[in-house]
């Protein structure tokens, strides 16, 4: 999508300037990894218009692979404001209709020849359209991108799931091989109230990892259960937060970081896009580096 702000300390009015950049769940964590300095690809479709060529060129800036972005010449680009309120940032969404929301398993052969380590999808996608929702219960219950890990953000968006969503979340979630939750949008789906309990409702994923804001992650693993606490930030906007901290834990994972590792790795790259206006943060391969026991070859010692 295009994201539409309003320039520092305005609202979304009519005295407002505002700022274009991309904005999208997946799109922010596959600009993120690229910047880490991974090989990072986001697939998936804008129009043939400006806003289009803003968002593959943008996401090409920042050293994502687009090759995969298609153009489509019949519908437009998707579009979302952000409203920054001080009691919190609000978004609106121009998406029924776009390009994005016309992806389908049609999509899915070009993106299977990429063969791709990890393959990171969140939960706004399937709530696009009905091509789009066939084409994440495709790549979630089927494979047809094995062996690549599957890796699931949640990212309830309570605007885009008119019925709840809480079903059909926890059915994708399930049958994940890494799950990114908030214990907030836990509760809100599912009735939980503990990181535990999140983790009894979804024993099945190898890892699960619950995020509970300014407090803590939660990681259940195959090795054990690690708890690592956030980092005290003063927010800004929370928005893009999230994907930051995925892209963390996913660079930890690609690098071979242990479990605590990784946890404080998605925190501190979190933490950067809290404390600024923008969902994106300003990254480089030395971000990935220093902590703790990484290693320059990427082993755990
Ligand atoms: O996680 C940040 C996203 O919420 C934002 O970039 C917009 O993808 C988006 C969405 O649909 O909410």
């Amino acid at each position: 999508m295009v994201m539409v702000t309003p320039q520092p300390g305005g609202r979304l009015d009519a005295r407002s300037t505002f700022l274009l950049r991309p904005g999208g769940a997946e799109s922010n964590v596959a600009a993120s990894l690229a910047m880490l300095g991974h090989s990072a690809a986001w697939a998936s479709a804008v129009g043939a218009d400006p806003l289009g060529d803003l968002v593959v060129d943008t996401l090409r800036g920042h050293g994502v692979d687009v090759s995969l972005v298609r153009r489509d010449p019949r519908r437009p680009t998707a579009v979302y404001f952000k409203d920054p309120a001080p009691t919190g940032t609000s978004v609106y969404y121009y998406r029924t209709g776009s390009a994005a929301s016309a992806l389908s398993t049609g999509d899915l052969a070009a993106w299977a020849a990429r063969h791709p380590r990890v393959t990171h999808l969140t939960g706004i996608t399937p709530a696009l359209s009905k091509p789009c929702h066939d084409l994440v219960r495709r790549l979630v219950h089927d494979r047809p991108l094995a062996p690549s890990l599957l890796s699931f953000d949640v990212n309830h968006r309570a605007a885009l799931w008119p019925d709840g969503g809480g079903d059909e979340l926890r059915a994708l979630a399930r049958a994940s091989d890494v799950v990114f939750v908030g214990r907030d949008e836990a509760h809100t789906l599912w009735g939980t109230t503990t990181a535990e309990s999140v983790r009894a409702l979804l024993p099945e994923p190898p890892y699960l990892i619950v995020k509970d804001a300014e407090v803590e992650a939660v990681a259940f693993t195959p090795s054990g259960t690690y708890r690592e606490p956030s980092c005290r930030v003063e927010v800004v906007d929370a928005v893009g937060a999230g994907d930051a901290f995925a892209a963390g834990w996913l660079s930890g994972l690609l690098d071979g970081l242990d479990e605590p590792e990784r946890l404080r790795l998605g925190h501190r790259l979190a933490a950067r896009v809290l404390r600024s206006p923008s969902d994106l943060a300003g990254l480089s391969p030395a971000d990935r580096k220093g902590v703790g026991s990484h290693v320059a070859d990427g082993r755990p010692r």
